[in-house]
């Protein structure tokens, strides 16, 4: 028998990267798209390269808006799973770039529903949905958490979520939802706070009078690690229940708590450096992010292990390695 073959939409960025790793490793084929393949390789396989796989993954040109093209890809695939984590995800850029933001993830979603529809596609999918839908959270959220979405990315991440629960109860697709938190690896770039904080804290060290301009340090997040979190991807696409699943630690830390860690892991006084710029505030800022845990830990038996303290460390380790 043949390898099995997953095709993941959207497979540069940090979450890609990892599951086509994770993937190869249990010797499936893995065949991936990515918007930056048209436009610049390098920055498709950087990721790919960091992690030593970028021989390993067939990687496709692939207009994902256009419907010929995707049902083209997924005919010539075959594949036995499909992953869609393509998406403009910077939830800042989405402010300033909603339509992009709305085509890149709800037009793509549709177009891989629909081609599954009508292909009578039988395999699973995976779509790769966010705690942006939720808006701010009092308590945890759990998969019945009120809907409030700040963002047009929020808002897309919505309008997705609802296609593929529409998909599958109309047309029994096999599709689900991880309903994603913050997740966190050295793959991720520079947009993105903890890569931000971490980078310029490093520059810290070796000039003193650095400093480091945040924005909101008042928000809170349920940061996790993104290498545990794409081993959930799986478990909820190969689930034979399909349900939608929440992918979080259950655990918030302040903004300001993860700059402090960060600057005493260096010895460093956070305060000597750190200012918030109301440049980097948000529009429609969420101030406080966090989700339940207990439905995946009951349905899949899957928790998240690393917590912040050694996310942090993992990353800083990392990132000293990597200069
Ligand atoms: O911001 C605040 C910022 O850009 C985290 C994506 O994976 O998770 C990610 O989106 C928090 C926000 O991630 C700066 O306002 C303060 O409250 O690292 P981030 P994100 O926007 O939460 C969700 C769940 C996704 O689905 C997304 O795809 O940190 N913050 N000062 C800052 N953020 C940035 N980027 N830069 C700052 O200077």
């Amino acid at each position: 028998m043949g390898k099995k073959i997953s095709l993941i939409f959207g497979c540069s960025g940090q979450d890609g990267a990892l599951l086509s790793r994770s993937l190869l490793k249990q010797n499936y084929e893995v065949v991936g798209t990515s918007r930056a393949i048209k436009t610049n390789e390098v920055t498709c396989l950087r990721n790919h390269s960091l992690l030593g796989i970028d021989k390993d993954v067939r990687f496709k040109n692939c207009h994902l808006t256009n419907f010929k093209e995707v049902a083209n890809l997924i005919d010539k695939v075959n594949p036995d799973e499909i992953y869609n984590l393509a998406a403009q995800s910077s939830v800042s850029k989405s402010y300033k770039n909603p339509q992009e933001t709305f085509s890149s993830i709800i037009d793509v979603t549709l177009n891989i529903l629909e081609v599954c529809r009508e292909t009578n596609y039988d395999g699973n999918i995976f779509f790769a949905g966010s705690s942006e839908i939720f808006g701010n959270t009092e308590t945890k959220a759990n998969i019945k958490h009120k809907h409030r979405p700040l963002s047009p990315y929020g808002i897309a991440k919505e309008t997705s979520f609802n296609l593929v629960e529409l998909y599958r109860n109309l047309y029994n697709i096999k599709c689900v939802t991880g309903i994603l938190f913050n997740h966190e690896s050295p793959l991720r770039n520079k947009n993105f706070v903890t890569q931000k904080i971490i980078s310029e804290a490093l520059l810290c060290t070796n000039k003193k009078s650095h400093k480091v301009s945040l924005g909101n340090l008042n928000v809170q997040r349920d940061w996790g690690w993104a290498e545990e979190y794409i081993e959930a991807f799986q478990l909820i696409n190969r689930s034979t229940s399909k349900k939608d699943q929440i992918v979080c630690t259950g655990k918030l830390t302040k903004l300001e708590r993860f700059v402090e860690i960060v600057f005493d892991e260096l010895n460093l006084n956070w305060k000597d450096h750190v200012t918030s710029d109301s440049e980097f505030f948000r529009k429609g800022e969420i101030i406080k992010s966090f989700g339940d845990p207990s439905q995946i830990k009951n349905d899949l038996n899957w928790e998240a292990k690393v917590n912040i303290n050694s996310i942090i460390k993992k990353l800083i380790e990392f990132k000293i390695n990597s200069l």
